[in-house]
């Protein structure tokens, strides 16, 4: 008769300095001698003259001491610290019942354990993964992977999409996804348990890591629980945590890779954050915090609009047949951005034509393949290089109003939000530094955005931080429409179809394309002249794109 044995076994293993260039200062502990540490999880805090890193425990273990002082110097591989490291077995007995043993073996008896039986001990758990914080409930879209599928650390599990917008969940470790535990639709909240994975955790250390590259006869358990533990991936490579991603980078903000890699996923602006770590080091949980602050705290809603008669609801099959559907996350969403921006912005729309008859010449000119990009550029990009310019010129037309009211907020960078039609419903994705960037550059990067529009993988990252947006209806149609402003943006251009027209020249009508261009803006910060001067600039560097050098 078989029986399931569970052997637990105690060692006690070094975790060296991994490998760095040069030596640095070790400025925190981490980990209180007694606690225990997952693998990955930061240990200590080392800083060398460029930068300060987080050197992760290589394995999961209980730390026993530490092997350095605070304020010495360390290089690679110098001993850090002294852990007590688990290893759990099931191994197939026929002379025993189900018995639970711990024996405490030292380093040297697990090494000749591992020789002997020619084999490092690594054991395969299935996890699940549940819904991390996001600030409140979303629907499940899609699911990025399929069962049997490897990913690694950071890897899309499944897409979301709350009412604010679609994010991607990560994967928090590295392993192997055995089965979804939700479906395409259900609504999921923080906890919701999203998948069950397989992952690998054993005892390797970074020698022993090496040593096993040699030895592929690894002894596999078949663990089968669903622990609340899960395993994390290999520590990040200690070169990156040299790289300016580590903390301290700008001599402001003071977090470690995990947690600027977090603020990232959530479009979070570290310096936003207040830290509560140790010297007010900026851990995950304050992140994660300030997330859902942000969106639980309604943001300064000082000029409300009160008093409004709702539209009473109408029973509709009393005249035909009807069919409700509900609205998605994002539609949602728009609705209710869209009736906020139109009922607090006082709009003004100034209608004009640019003439881009040389300009269409000069496109037609251009070849994707000269320009090193995948297709010619549009007009839109064209479009977005004039206005980047025109809002250098015209700060104000770059800048917010403060919900009181009472100042105006001048920003010296210049983003600009491109609105993409998709069949979810509208998106603004935002061009960063679109100042800056060449024809062939913003070509790429409009096409890039509306391709994750359409493909819902825009993270909040790609939709913040917008000054102005560019609603081009394209060649859709449309002789003019009036865009609603985008707040806290105070402007908005309107794109409508380029047809050819007479134009008199003094002497005779030409044939001229001219572009419908329809600009709203707040007349609470803008006014009319402003917004005609505006217009002005614009209109001459299309009809003229030299304009755009001066
Ligand atoms: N007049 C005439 N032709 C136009 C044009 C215009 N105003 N704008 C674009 N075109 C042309 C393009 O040049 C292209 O033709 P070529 O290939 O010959 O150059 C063709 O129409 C298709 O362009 P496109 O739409 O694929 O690309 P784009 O760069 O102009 O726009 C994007 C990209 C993502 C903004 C667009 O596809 C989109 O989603 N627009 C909808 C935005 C929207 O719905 N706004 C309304 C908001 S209010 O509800």
């Amino acid at each position: 008769m078989c029986f399931l044995l569970l052997v637990l076994i105690m060692a006690l293993e070094i975790i060296y300095m991994p490998d760095v260039e040069g030596s640095g200062e070790v400025v925190e502990y981490l980990v209180e001698l007694g606690e225990t540490v997952e693998e990955g999880e930061p240990l200590i805090v080392v800083e060398s003259d460029k930068a300060s890193m987080e050197v992760p425990a290589p394995f999961s273990c209980i730390l026993k001491s530490w092997e350095i002082e605070l304020e010495g110097s360390v290089e690679t591989g110098s001993a850090l610290a002294q852990c007590e490291v688990i290893v759990s077995e099931l191994a197939m007995s026929d002379a025993a019942p189900v018995v639970e043993a711990q024996i405490s073996v030292e380093p040297e008896a697990v090494a000749e354990k591992a020789t002997t039986s020619n084999a490092t001990p690594v054991t395969e758990s299935i996890v699940s993964i549940d819904m991390p914080d996001a600030g409140g409930d979303g629907d499940v879209v899609e699911f990025s992977l399929q069962p049997g599928d490897h990913f690694l650390e950071g890897d899309p599990i499944l897409l979301v999409e709350s009412d604010k917008a679609a994010m991607e969940v990560p994967a928090p470790f590295s392993g192997t996804l055995v089965e979804y535990l939700v479906e395409t639709g259900q609504t999921i909240s923080e906890g919701t348990p999203l998948v069950t994975a397989s992952v690998s955790s054993g005892i390797q250390t970074a020698n022993d890591a090496e040593k096993s590259v040699q030895s592929t006869d690894k002894v596999k358990g078949s663990v089968s629980s669903i622990s609340d533990t899960p395993q994390p991936s290999p520590s990040p490579s200690p070169m990156a945590l040299l790289s300016s991603d580590s903390s301290k980078t700008d001599g402001s903000v003071y977090s470690g890779p995990a947690s600027r890699k977090l603020a990232r996923q959530l479009g979070v602006n570290l310096e936003d954050v207040k830290g509560t770590g140790p010297r007010g080091r900026i851990l995950k949980e304050d992140i994660k915090a300030f997330v859902k602050s942000n969106l639980k705290t309604p943001k300064q809603e000082v000029v409300s609009v009160a008093g409004i008669p709702s539209i009473p609801e109408q029973d509709f099959s009393r005249f035909g047949g009807v069919e409700s559907k509900n609205l998605s996350g994002m539609a949602k969403a728009t609705a209710a951005h869209m009736s906020r921006c139109w009922l607090n912005i006082p709009h003004v729309t100034l209608f004009d034509e640019s003439d881009i008859t040389d300009l269409e010449c000069y496109r037609a000119s251009l070849s994707a393949e000269a320009l090193g990009i995948d297709k010619k550029p549009t007009i839109l990009p064209f479009l977005v290089l004039v206005i980047a310019k025109a809002l250098r010129k015209y700060p104000l037309f770059n800048s917010a109003l403060h919900p009181d009211g009472k100042q105006i907020i001048y920003k010296e960078y210049i983003n600009i939000g491109v609105a993409v039609d998709t069949p979810a419903g509208l998106v603004v994705p935002v061009i960063k530094d679109a100042d800056k960037k060449s024809i062939s550059e913003l070509s790429e990067t409009i096409a890039d955005l509306a391709s994750k529009a359409r493909d819902r993988k825009l993270t909040a990252e790609d939709m913040q931080g917008g000054c102005f947006t560019i609603s081009s209806l394209g060649a859709t149609g449309g002789t003019g429409f009036t865009p609603i402003i985008n707040a806290p943006e105070v402007a908005i251009l309107g794109v409508a179809k380029a047809t050819m027209k007479p134009v008199w020249d003094g002497e005779i009508f030409q044939p001229r394309k001219l572009l419908p261009l329809c600009l709203s803006f707040d007349h609470r910060v803008i006014n009319g002249g402003d917004a005609g001067r505006f217009m002005a600039t614009v209109n001459q560097s299309l009809s003229d794109i030299r304009h755009l050098l001066l």
